[in-house]
C-alpha cells in the first residue's frame, strides 16, 4: 500500500491542473471505518439542511455533516497523516491552516453539484485547498456522481455565467475510487454528476494558506448567483 510520492511533481502538477488524484493514499480498513460512521449519522436517507432556495437555484443537492466538529476523534486520522500533511506543505510551502472537515452526503437519485467555485476567485492568493477522501468507489459502475473540474481554470478567475461561453470540452471526469484522494484548488472550476448508486459519500479536510480569511468559503460562485451560506442568502443574481 505504502507508495512512494513525489511531493514537488506532484505540488507543480496541483498549481498547473488545479487538482491533483492519488490513489490508494488509504488503506481499506480506515476508509470502512469511516463509512460506517457516515451510514450511522445519516442513514441512507437524511433530509436536505439547506433551504429550498439553496437547493433549487445553486442545483446542489449534498447533506453536510462536520464530524471534527462534533468531537468525532476517528476522523483525526487523516488530518494527522504525515504524508497528507506532508503533500499539503508541498503545495501550500508558505504556510496554511486547517479550516474543516465536512462530511458532504448524497442519495440515490440526487443531482450531485452545479458547477461552481468555492469561494470568489479575487484575490489569487486566498482560497481555500479541498483535501477530499473518497470512502467508496466514485465510478460510473460505483456510486456515479462523478467529480468534474477543468483543468487550469484556478487560474482564469471567475467561472463563466450563464450567458457566457463555457468550455465544457475540456473538462475532466475524475473517478476516484475508495481510498483515492483529490486536492482541488477552491478557484477551478468543478462539479459532481447525478448520484446512481445507492448514496455518494466525499469526506472534505479544507485548508487554506495563511493569511486566508478564515470565512473565505462564506459566498460559493455557480453560474447563476453568488451565494453566501452564513446568511442563507442569494448576494448577487448573475447575467
Ligand atoms: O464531492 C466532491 O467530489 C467535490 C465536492 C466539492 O464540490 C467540494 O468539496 O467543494
Ligand atoms: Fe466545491
Amino acid at each position: 500500500m505504502t507508495q512512494t510520492l513525489d511531493y514537488d511533481a506532484l505540488a507543480k502538477q496541483f498549481w498547473r491542473d488545479g487538482y491533483i488524484v492519488i490513489e490508494n493514499f488509504f488503506d481499506d480498513a480506515l476508509m470502512e471505518q469511516y463509512d460506517q460512521l457516515i451510514l450511522d449519522q445519516f442513514g441512507y436517507s437524511p433530509e436536505f439542511w439547506h433551504t429550498d432556495e439553496f437547493l433549487e437555484t445553486t442545483g446542489v443537492e449534498v447533506v453536510p455533516w462536520f464530524p471534527q466538529r462534533e468531537g468525532c476523534l476517528a476522523f483525526n486520522t487523516v488530518s494527522e497523516d504525515e504524508r497528507f500533511k506532508a503533500l499539503t506543505q508541498a503545495i501550500l510551502d508558505d504556510g496554511w491552516y486547517e479550516q474543516y472537515s465536512m462530511v458532504m452526503f448524497s442519495k440515490q437519485g440526487t443531482k450531485g453539484q452545479a458547477w461552481h467555485q468555492d469561494c470568489p476567485p479575487d484575490n489569487s492568493h486566498f482560497f481555500n485547498m479541498n483535501r477530499l477522501v473518497y470512502t467508496m468507489d466514485v465510478t460510473e459502475k460505483g456510486t456515479g456522481g462523478q467529480t468534474l473540474v477543468m483543468p487550469g481554470s484556478h487560474l482564469k478567475g471567475m467561472l463563466p455565467s450563464l450567458s457566457e461561453s463555457f468550455p465544457e470540452q475540456d473538462k475532466v471526469v475524475l473517478s476516484p475510487k475508495k481510498g483515492s484522494i483529490v486536492f482541488l484548488h477552491g478557484h477551478c472550476w468543478h462539479s459532481v454528476l447525478p448520484v446512481t448508486g445507492k448514496y455518494r459519500v466525499s469526506t472534505n479536510y479544507r485548508c487554506a494558506p495563511q493569511g486566508t480569511p478564515e470565512n473565505i468559503t462564506d459566498i460559493g460562485i455557480y453560474r447563476n448567483i453568488r451565494y453566501q451560506f452564513s446568511t442563507e442568502s442569494i448576494v448577487e443574481e448573475r447575467d
